[in-house]
C-alpha cells in the first residue's frame, strides 16, 4: 500500500486529496472551507475586505490556521496520516508571504503550540497580496521602463508585466512599506509557504509556480537580474533560486509528526501553482488537451511545446511541472460573477442550470459585459456591469436570461482569448467547481462548437499534488498515474448543436463591438 497527499491551498480553501497507488484509488477528500469555517478571518471568500476595490490581500495566518485545522479534522475521522509516503501541493498562484525570519531559521515547530501562533511573529508584512489584487499598474510601468519595455518583459517571462503578478506586488511593498521591506528576509509564494510549513524549512519556489512572478527567466529557469533589479533592491538576496518541480524540498517537520502521527522523513516535493498542478491532475502534460478550470477565477490552459507568448498581450507562459511549459489564460470574473447573478435572484446551482434550458442560444440578442470585478482578461481597471438588449432585460428583470447571459458572456470572453494557443481543440476538458454544471457545459460545447467533456475527480489541482508525489517519491509513471487516477466521466459528453451557430456568430459580433467600446472608454 502507497499513500500520497496532495494538498491544494487556493483562494477560498484548502483541500486534501490522498490517492492509493497500490489500490488505485482515492482515499481522502476533504477541505477546509475559510469563509465558513474560518470565520475569524473575515474573509468569506477568502479575501480580505478593502475600501480600494483594487486591492486584494488575505491574511496569510489563515492559510496557517487553515492547514492545522484539516489534518486535525481528518485524524479525528479516523484516517492514519503515517500511511502517507510522500506530500506535495498546489497554491493559489502570485500570491506572495514576507517573512522577517527565513522559515529554514525558525521552522523547528514546537508541538505543544498551534502553528499559527509560531507563524504570526515572523511575518514583516502582515497580509498577502493575491492574484485578485489590480492596483499595481503604476508599478508594473516603472519595470518594463527600467528593463527597456513590456516586450522585453513579455519576451523573458512569458507575460507582461502584469498587475497580479508577484514583481509588481513585491515593489509595491518596498515603496509603501519600506520598513516592513527592508526587516523582509525571505518571500514566498503561497505554495512555497504551504510547502516551508510543511518541511518546517525554507522551500524553493517551484518553476511551474515561479514563471507567474515576472521574475523568471523562462529559457534558463533562474532568476532574471535586472528585473530583480528593476523590481526592488535586494531582492534576490530574499529568493531562493527556484527548482524543478519534482524537487524534493524537504521532509515532514517533527510538528507534523508529533501532532498527527506523520511518519517521520516523510518526503515533500515542491509546490506548484493551482493551475500548473491542475494540467497534472487532468493528465495533460503533454500538447494536444485543451483544459478549463472553473473556480474563483476561470482559467483556459494547454501544454505547448516551447515558451510560445500571446501576440495580444494578456496570456501567460508557465512551467508546465512535468517539464516544458504551458499556456495559461486567466479571467478573473468567474464564479464570483455567477454567483453574483444567482444571488441577485435567489438562485440556486440547479435553478442556474435550468435557466438555460428556458432561454435560447444566443439570449434574443440580450448581451452582458460581466465584469463584475476589475478583470485582467481583457485588461480593464474598473469594474462594471452592462447589459444590453430588452428592457426588461436592462432593467434586471429576466432572471433566467440574466443567466444565460452571464455565461455566454464569459465563454465568448474565453473563446476570443484564447485562439493564440494554437489548433482547434478536438474536445474541451473542464475542471472546478462549476464544470459539473450542465448549463454551463452546454454554453461552453455550443459557443466554441466543440464537444464538452468533464474529469471524474473535481479537484484536479489537489490531485495533480498527489500524483507528483508519486511520480517523484514513488516512482510511478505518469502513464500508470493518468491510467489509474485520471478519468473523463462517461456519463457526461455534451456534443455542440450546430443550430446554435447563426446565434452565436452575431452574438459574438456584438459581444466584441461593446468589449471595444467599452475598453476604448475606460483604459
Ligand atoms: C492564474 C491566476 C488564478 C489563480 C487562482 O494566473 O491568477 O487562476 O491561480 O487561484
Amino acid at each position: 500500500m502507497a499513500y500520497f497527499l496532495g494538498l491544494d491551498s487556493s483562494t477560498q480553501s484548502l483541500s486534501a486529496l490522498v490517492i492509493d497507488t497500490t489500490e488505485r484509488r482515492v482515499v481522502l477528500d476533504e477541505a477546509v472551507n475559510f469563509g465558513r469555517d474560518l470565520p475569524s478571518y473575515n474573509s468569506p471568500h477568502g479575501v480580505l475586505p478593502n475600501a480600494d476595490p483594487r486591492v486584494c490581500h488575505s491574511d496569510p495566518l489563515m492559510w496557517v490556521e487553515a492547514l492545522d485545522l484539516l489534518l486535525t479534522r481528518v485524524k479525528e475521522q479516523g484516517f492514519d496520516w503515517s500511511k502517507v509516503s510522500g506530500i506535495s501541493g498546489a497554491g493559489q498562484q502570485h500570491g506572495s508571504v514576507f517573512l522577517k525570519v527565513p522559515v529554514a531559521d525558525a521552522g523547528a515547530w514546537s508541538a505543544a503550540r498551534p502553528l499559527v501562533e509560531q507563524l504570526r511573529p515572523l511575518l514583516s508584512v502582515a497580509t498577502s497580496p493575491m492574484w485578485m489584487d489590480s492596483s499595481t499598474a503604476s508599478e508594473c510601468a516603472e519595470i518594463a521602463a527600467a528593463v527597456g519595455g513590456r516586450a522585453r518583459v513579455l519576451s523573458l517571462t512569458g507575460s507582461n508585466p502584469i498587475e497580479r503578478f508577484t514583481g509588481p506586488q513585491i515593489r509595491k511593498v518596498w515603496k509603501t512599506q519600506p520598513a516592513a521591506y527592508q526587516a523582509t528576509r525571505e518571500i514566498h509564494l503561497v505554495s512555497s509557504f504551504m510547502a516551508s510549513l510543511l518541511a518546517g524549512t525554507s522551500a524553493a519556489i517551484d518553476l511551474g509556480d515561479g514563471a507567474g512572478m515576472n521574475l523568471l527567466d523562462l529559457r534558463s529557469g533562474r532568476w532574471d537580474h535586472h528585473l530583480l533589479d528593476a523590481t526592488a533592491p535586494g531582492l534576490s538576496e530574499r529568493l531562493r533560486p527556484p527548482v524543478a518541480s519534482e524537487t524534493q524540498v524537504g521532509t515532514i517537520a517533527r510538528y507534523f509528526v508529533e501532532r498527527y502521527g506523520f511518519r517521520a522523513g516523510t518526503p515533500i516535493i515542491a509546490f506548484s501553482g493551482d493551475n500548473p498542478s491542475s494540467l497534472v491532475g487532468m493528465g495533460a502534460i503533454e500538447p494536444g488537451m485543451r483544459l478549463i478550470s472553473l473556480g474563483t477565477s476561470d482559467t483556459v490552459f494547454a501544454a505547448m511545446d516551447g515558451p510560445r507568448t500571446d501576440p495580444n498581450g494578456f496570456g501567460h507562459v508557465f512551467g508546465n511541472p512535468a517539464g516544458g511549459f504551458m499556456s495559461l489564460i486567466c479571467f478573473t470574473n468567474g464564479s464570483l460573477a455567477r454567483e453574483q447573478v444567482a444571488q441577485r435572484f435567489g438562485l440556486d446551482w440547479s435553478a442556474f442550470a435550468s435557466a438555460i434550458s428556458e432561454t435560447r442560444p444566443g439570449n434574443r440578442g440580450n448581451l452582458m459585459l460581466p465584469f463584475f470585478s476589475t478583470e485582467t482578461t481583457p485588461r480593464l481597471l474598473e469594474a462594471g456591469v452592462e447589459l444590453f438588449g430588452s428592457p426588461e432585460f436592462v432593467a434586471w428583470q429576466r432572471p433566467a436570461e440574466a443567466v444565460r447571459a452571464v455565461l455566454e458572456a464569459q465563454a465568448l470572453n474565453m473563446r476570443k482569448h484564447s485562439d493564440w494557443i494554437g489548433h482547434a481543440p478536438r474536445q474541451l476538458v473542464l475542471t472546478g467547481g462549476a464544470s459539473r454544471n450542465a448549463g454551463i457545459q452546454r454554453v461552453i460545447a455550443d459557443v466554441f462548437h466543440t464537444p464538452v467533456r468533464v474529469l471524474s475527480i473535481g479537484n484536479a489541482s489537489a490531485l495533480g499534488g498527489a500524483l507528483r508525489a508519486a511520480h517523484a517519491v514513488g516512482n510511478l509513471s505518469w502513464g500508470d498515474l493518468f491510467e489509474a487516477f485520471v478519468a473523463l466521466d462517461p456519463n457526461v459528453r455534451v456534443e455542440p448543436d450546430a443550430s446554435t451557430r447563426s446565434a452565436y456568430a452575431a452574438l459574438s459580433d456584438a459581444f466584441d463591438e461593446k468589449l471595444a467600446q467599452r475598453l476604448s472608454r475606460t483604459n
